[in-house]
């Protein structure tokens, strides 16, 4: 296992290396000058008038549409340069570092490129990789921008991505993604200069832990919608999913030694909703799609409460040991496993078991939350042994902050999800040395509605609009916690009343980025006014890529963008199917309710 993560040190500008100085401009150069720098940089003439040809097109053309500043989340540190625009051509290359990882993301960014651009965008790997008039990835080992940062220097000559890690690359792509126009997200090639603001940026995030939780169980989602969420993840620099796999209304993962856990306690949902559960191999594809776009996934058994769907499953584990009809109300807290039989053990050492096998992260979140019928001795003893059987697997416990009275186990993780801001218990476990993820109802939890009439979700945290989403600071959030024992953020979205995709994507748009801002950015760009701006210029993005965003009236979202113009048309063919969500980003309003006003 890799070496643990630790909050990083605040940022040190000194460390870091200093932007490079802007290129001399090549047309004012005489040929016998453009000769010798030809030589001197190892390219011919005909390579150098390109790039003077491509320098002269930047300062002609008007300026790109998208500021370098427009980035979410913002970046560490961004010095734009208006002479630098840099208009990616139709024979642009990619050139990347001959690292496994680093062609990689290449390969990524091509595949994000291709589609809309139409332009083939090769692939090569070089020893030293240099843009020549495309893009460069330079897996260069730069020790200073940490296990995800990076730094991305955009001129007239071409784009170059540094990173000392995958992960970084991978970050600096998504931030090149978000600065090309918004018709980049379109499926099929569009007319449009692909052109990106010059000047550079320099990047890393502020916590090691930045995540989402989906809850598929209260309603079970495929895999296909998970990978989505995924892609939505990786957008904004999140890398961590936690997948919230069991509850009351359902089992969503097989266990071998265990097989009706998923195909009796994985037949329902809430309501009428249909059941399911993810496969061996499904969870496998989940976390291979995750750990691809440098996203570790976390999977939660919840213990020892809100086990209903597994009692369902085996009588032998209800304090009675009889085995319940199925659930599918809301309610919470009345279910548990009986904490005083052996056999509740074996169950979970051995559902934890393989888990484990299945997952290469190193944490294991075992919920406990609600567990309100276990007395809080037998509750906290409980933990404490479930705590040493996650050690036994070489794995580090993450659980709901009710988990902080039991003793401290070795790197565990409390996540904080109440509303108060203050809780002197969980104060105290941290002061023995559990360390935190940040999720509080009040501003995290993205099942909260956005307003009163917001068709979905609850309001016991209350309204969470998105300024409340992202007006607070994980590093003062709890009252008793210093700043360096707050890991991260992580935004939840409890799905009792969310069905769909596009009820997914209308509970996480626009907040998630507000969310995943708290996480990567430094505080010292935390500002509202400017966040509102750039978060809502992403609107005609999410709306270009089919997301089905909410269209917050409190945001300054910029016009419904046209729908773009398809390239080469195909006379005689019919228009591609519409995607499944309005491109105006209409909420997805159930039958007989009243429309968001918030
Ligand atoms: C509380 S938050 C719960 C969940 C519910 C959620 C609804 C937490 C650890 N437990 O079981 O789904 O509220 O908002």
């Amino acid at each position: 296992m890799s070496a643990a993560p630790e909050p990083l040190d605040p940022p040190q500008l000194a460390d870091l290396p200093a932007p490079p100085e802007a290129a001399p401009a090549p047309e004012a150069e005489t040929a016998a000058r453009a000769d010798d720098a030809a030589q001197a940089a190892g390219r011919t003439a005909g390579e150098l008038a390109r790039a003077a040809e491509r320098k002269a097109a930047a300062l002609l053309a008007p300026p790109a549409p998208t500021r370098l500043g427009d980035v979410v989340p913002a970046p560490e540190r961004v010095e734009p340069d208006a002479t630098a625009d840099y208009l990616l051509a139709a024979d642009a290359v990619i050139r990347v570092s001959a690292d496994p990882a680093a062609v990689a993301v290449a390969g990524q960014l091509a595949a994000l490129l291709r589609p809309a651009t139409g332009y083939p965008l090769p692939v090569t790997d070089a020893a030293t990789p240099v843009p020549s008039g495309g893009i460069a990835l330079d897996l260069s080992g730069e020790a200073a921008l940490g296990a995800e940062g990076y730094r991305l220097d955009i001129t007239t000559d071409g784009v170059r991505i540094a990173a000392g890690t995958a992960a970084g690359l991978f970050h600096g792509v998504q931030t090149l993604r978000q600065l090309l126009p918004a018709a980049v997200e379109s499926a099929t090639p569009v007319t449009e200069r692909w052109v990106l603001p010059g000047g550079s940026i320099l990047d890393r995030p502020r916590y090691p832990h930045r995540g989402a939780m989906l809850d598929v169980a209260r309603h079970f989602f495929g895999v296909t919608d998970v990978l989505r969420v995924i892609d939505h993840l990786a957008r904004y620099k999140l890398n961590r999913l936690h997948l919230h796999l069991t509850d009351d209304q359902g089992w969503r993962i097989a266990i071998d030694s265990w097989p009706r856990l998923a195909t009796v306690g994985g037949a329902g949902a809430v309501g009428e909703a249909p059941g399911g559960y993810y496969t061996r191999a499904d969870y496998q594809r989940i976390v291979a799609y995750a750990a691809d776009r440098h996203i570790t996934v976390i999977p939660e058994i919840d213990l020892p409460g809100h086990t209903h769907a597994a009692l369902t499953a085996y009588g032998e584990l209800a304090p009675d040991r009889v085995a319940p009809p199925p659930y599918t109300g809301t309610e919470v807290g009345f279910s548990y496993v009986d904490p005083a039989s052996e056999r509740t053990y074996d169950f979970v050492a051995d559902v934890l078991g393989e888990i484990a096998a299945l997952t290469p992260g190193r944490w294991l979140h075992i919920g406990g939350d609600e567990a309100f019928k276990v007395p809080a001795e037998v509750y906290a003893a409980f933990v404490e042994r479930v705590q040493r059987i996650v050690a036994g697997l070489g794995r580090e416990v993450i659980g709901w902050h009710q988990i902080a009275p039991a003793a401290h186990a070795d790197r565990r993780i409390l996540q904080w999800w109440g509303t108060t801001g203050e809780d002197p218990v969980t104060a105290e476990a941290v002061s023995r040395g559990a360390r935190l993820i940040l999720s509080p109802g009040n501003h995290a939890y993205l099942d909260m509605k956005y307003a009163p009439a917001t068709p979905i979700g609850h309001d016991w945290a209350g309204l969470i609009d998105v300024r409340r989403a992202y007006d607070w600071d994980p590093a003062s959030h709890l009252a008793g916690v210093p700043a360096e024992a707050v890991l991260g953020v992580e935004a939840p979205l409890w799905t009792e009343s969310v069905t769909t995709l596009a009820e997914i994507e209308f509970m996480l748009f626009p907040r998630l980025p507000a969310i995943a801002e708290l996480g990567w950015s430094p505080r010292s760009t935390h500002d509202w006014g400017a966040f509102r701006e750039r978060l809502a210029g992403h609107g005609p993005r999410w709306a270009t890529a089919g997301i089905a965003y909410h269209r917050c009236p409190k945001l300054p979202w910029p016009a419904t963008p046209p729908v773009p113009a398809p390239r080469r048309p195909s006379p005689g063919t019919e228009p591609a199917e519409p995607s499944p969500v309005s491109r105006s980003g209409e909420p997805p309003v159930r039958p007989g309710t009243a429309p968001d006003r918030g």
